[in-house]
């Protein structure tokens, strides 16, 4: 099936939330924030602003009548910032005028004195100064201390990974309307409509079913609107609450990239301990995690990169630590792999700096510690199949794994000024939100008396498709043609307490519940045929639009049998509610099964760098990818295409940067380099994995959203292998991204 959206956004017709009809008498937020890191607020003077005309208002923290506070998993964040602020960019009030032109001006009429503080942007200097967002968490399995004594070779070193802007399209945006009674609605673009209600129910200090928000699509979330979509919309139904007017609250791009946490960026120290066979026995790990000013979802994202330390390897000894560092930087949030990529990365680090040292192809290493089934992981969990070796044996066969890697050779020796280089990056991801009770969703149908269809879902489309899975789910049950179905808008009303878009399990935990759903119905028409045409319900299908008995069409259709259904009074609305089984986790002992299945895959990635100039250009990536039993093959190559590019984005150009001051300087698309179709590989290719798959996905399709990001890992490593093939001095350098500059300093660096 096409992506339903396909045709209304290459033709504009796709509404976000700036292209909802603005009603009368709006009015506009822009916030005020802080410009400095950290600081305590002395005086605030809105009044220059005040007296321009056509400002309504000013709020700050002094205007809230509930809670000022809207942290989600921890309670240390403010709306506004009522005494003390903790990073540029954190929002200190909402000017609310009559145009945003003026809001914006006025903006520039606010005076606030700062009494600075102590800045710290560095994770490990906020380690050392005891500043954490919640205590370490550690991971282990086997006993590393025994393990070292057993190891040939042992490597030691320290892995740097930055950040990351997400760069979604739409920029954060709300648009909160009163409607009767005091209850507000607001059309937000959130991935978690659910966390806008109660966050916004919080601060107002109203009950959540006063508070109702609509979701119709997102130009992108990536994870930056799990959790930070939330505050513009609070910010726009406070304004709305205390004016009864609509309020629009739209942020502009420069506004966004400075007030928005990001991926978060990682330090790492490691020690790695292989015997002579290069079988990986002891792995050590203390991450350093840049939270960023307060929690937000870093306590999750610092779980999943414990969860990830070992990426697809089994290792049987394993200390993993990590540390939540709390800096005067945005606080940063989800993004794609949630912590997860940053885990692979060390080891991956890890695994090179092993390679470099005993002078061995660190696809070697990697290949003779690939996760087999019945491995555990360090959290307890065991692998249930052999997908990475049989991803592994596929290169090697479909991919011709050995030619490219001669053909490479054949090239650096033939070339002196462009040399190339590949690597071989194996993910495996889980699968669940680690947050065990956060795996249930729901999904309401309702077959209206015409036979046409409508579902809602607490799933939110942000480009990866998901609606359009949706529909297959319905068509599929009911054997329909697509256009019977409409998807509504994500909408707290129809579906409420939902679990964000997320962890990618969007597709599963949604489509489970509406496939239950649409079950139900299913069973309860079969009976109602079964009554018209006087057999048994179980005699009874239905093939694509017709009622059939055993395997013969009857003249009874679709819209008929709905019609009987209605007028028997048989209930025509089913809520469907789904819980993952299985999963479970204990946080004390740090073991249990989190994860529903893992998503395996292999990735070749090559590269040839220039090296007069420090630059590159991606040939080829080459994948191995476990779809399970893909229920969109073109959505889901799409998937795998804008998760790879993204995750190679990261490695190589995106350049996140602040001063030592906290301030952004990577502030605008100038200075933010994003892959664009010529930083592309030339050539992606994507082969599937054959396996089983599994009923814990739905329609046996696997999740696909998080994981290919982790493809683009092999970027980097591609890049250190042509440039070692060009400098045999180059001691491998640990810090991504590989930018240009880099690379070039790398290229003529002489070693120690
Ligand atoms: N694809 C597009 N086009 N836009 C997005 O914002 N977000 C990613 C991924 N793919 C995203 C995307 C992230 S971070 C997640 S968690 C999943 O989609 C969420 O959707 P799913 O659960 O339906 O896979
Ligand atoms: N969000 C979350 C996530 O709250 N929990 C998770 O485990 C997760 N994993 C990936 C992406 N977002
Ligand atoms: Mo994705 S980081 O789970 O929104």
């Amino acid at each position: 099936m096409r992506n339903i959206d396909a045709k209304g956004h290459v033709t504009g017709q796709s509404l976000y939330v700036d292209d909802l009809p603005t009603w009368e008498g709006t009015l506009y937020g822009v916030v005020f924030y802080a410009t400095v890191a950290h600081a305590t607020l002395q005086q605030l003077d809105t009044s220059r602003a005040r007296a321009l005309p056509g400002v309504i208002d000013i709020l700050t923290a002094k205007d809230i009548p509930g809670e000022n506070q809207i942290g989600g998993i921890l309670p240390d964040e403010e709306l506004f910032a009522s005494n003390e602020v903790h990073f540029q960019g954190q929002p200190i009030g909402l000017i609310v005028a009559t145009s945003e032109a003026i809001a914006k001006k006025a903006r520039q009429l606010i005076s606030v004195d700062y009494q600075e503080k102590e800045v710290i942007t560095d994770p490990r200097d906020a380690q050392t100064k005891g500043r954490l967002i919640f205590p370490p968490r550690t991971f282990s399995m086997g006993n590393t201390k025994q393990a070292w004594a057993a190891c040939a070779y042992t490597v030691q070193g320290r892995a740097d990974v930055n950040g990351q802007e997400h760069l979604y399209i739409e920029t954060q945006g709300a648009y909160a309307y009163p409607m009767e009674n005091g209850h507000i609605k607001i059309s937000s673009s959130t991935q978690g409509p659910t966390a806008v209600q109660r966050t916004t129910a919080r601060v107002l200090g109203v009950p959540m079913h006063t508070i109702e928000v609509d979701v119709v699509r997102l130009g992108g979330g990536f994870g930056g609107k799990e959790d930070q979509a939330t505050p513009w919309a609070v910010m726009a139904a406070l304004a709305a609450q205390k004016w009864s007017a609509p309020v629009k609250l739209i942020l502009h791009r420069m506004d966004d990239m400075r007030m928005t946490g990001k991926r978060h960026p990682y330090s790492a120290d490691y020690k790695l301990g292989l015997s002579s066979d290069l079988k990986m026995i002891a792995y050590e790990v203390v991450f350093y995690q840049n939270a960023g000013a307060a929690a937000d979802l870093s306590p999750a994202v610092m779980e999943r990169t414990l969860f990830h330390a070992t990426n697809a390897y089994y290792i049987p000894n394993v200390v993993a630590t990590a540390y939540s560092c709390k800096t005067n930087l945005p606080p940063n949030t989800a993004f794609r792999g949630f912590g997860g990529p940053q885990g692979m990365f060390v080891i991956e680090a890890a695994i090179a700096h092993a390679a470099h040292t005993l002078q061995v192809p660190k696809e070697k290493i990697q290949e003779a510690n690939l996760l087999v089934k019945g491995n555990s992981f360090p959290y307890g969990q065991k692998i249930t199949d052999n997908g990475l070796k049989t991803a592994w044996q596929q290169m090697q066969e479909k991919f011709a794994l050995e030619d490219v890697k001669k053909s490479i050779v054949a090239y650096n020796q033939t070339h002196s000024t462009t040399k190339k280089g590949y690597a071989l990056m194996p993910i495996c991801f889980g699968i669940s939100f680690t947050k065990t009770p956060m795996n249930q969703a729901r999904a309401l149908v309702h077959i209206y008396s015409d036979g046409s269809v409508g579902i809602s879902t607490g799933a939110v489309e942000m480009g990866q498709g998901v609606n359009t899975k949706m529909i297959q789910v319905a068509a599929h049950v009911f054997d329909l043609p697509a256009h019977y179905i409409k998807l509504e808008t994500t909408n707290t009303t129809r579906v409420a307490n939902t679990s964000p878009t997320a962890a990618s399990a969007t597709a599963d935990l949604n489509g489970k519940a509406l496939e239950k759903a649409c079950k139900t119905l299913l069973t309860r028409l079969k009976t109602c045929a079964a009554n018209h045409l006087q057999t048994q319900p179980q005699n009874i299908s239905l093939k694509q639009g017709q009622v059939w008995i055993k395997d013969k069409a009857t003249a009874m259709d679709w819209s008929q049998l709905i019609e009987h259904a209605f007028l028997d009074r048989i209930c025509l609305t089913e809520n469907g509610h789904y819980a993952t089984p299985v999963i479970h986790y204990n946080k004390t002992q740090e073991k249990g099964h989190p994860f529903a299945y893992h998503v395996m895959g292999l990735a070749l990635t090559e590269v040839t760098v220039d090296c007069l100039r420090g630059t590159y250009h991606f040939d080829a990536v080459k994948i191995v990818h476990d779809f399970g039993k893909s229920m969109n093959m073109h959505v889901d190559r799409g998937q795998i295409e804008g998760g790879l590019v993204q995750g190679m984005g990261w490695m190589t150009l995106e350049e996140l940067r602040y001063d030592p001051e906290g301030k952004l300087l990577s502030n605008s698309l100038s200075t933010y380099k994003v892959p664009d179709v010529y930083s592309a590989p030339e050539h992606i290719y994507i082969m599937s994995l054959p396996t089983q798959s599994t009923e814990m996905a739905l329609l046996k399709s696997k999740a696909v959203g998080e994981p290919p990001l982790m493809y683009g890992i092999g970027a980097y490593f591609a890049i250190e292998h042509a440039i070692s093939a060009f400098n045999p001095s180059y001691v491998p350098i640990q810090n991504a991204p590989f930018t240009h500059e880099k690379v070039l300093l790398s290229l003529y660096e002489t070693g120690v």
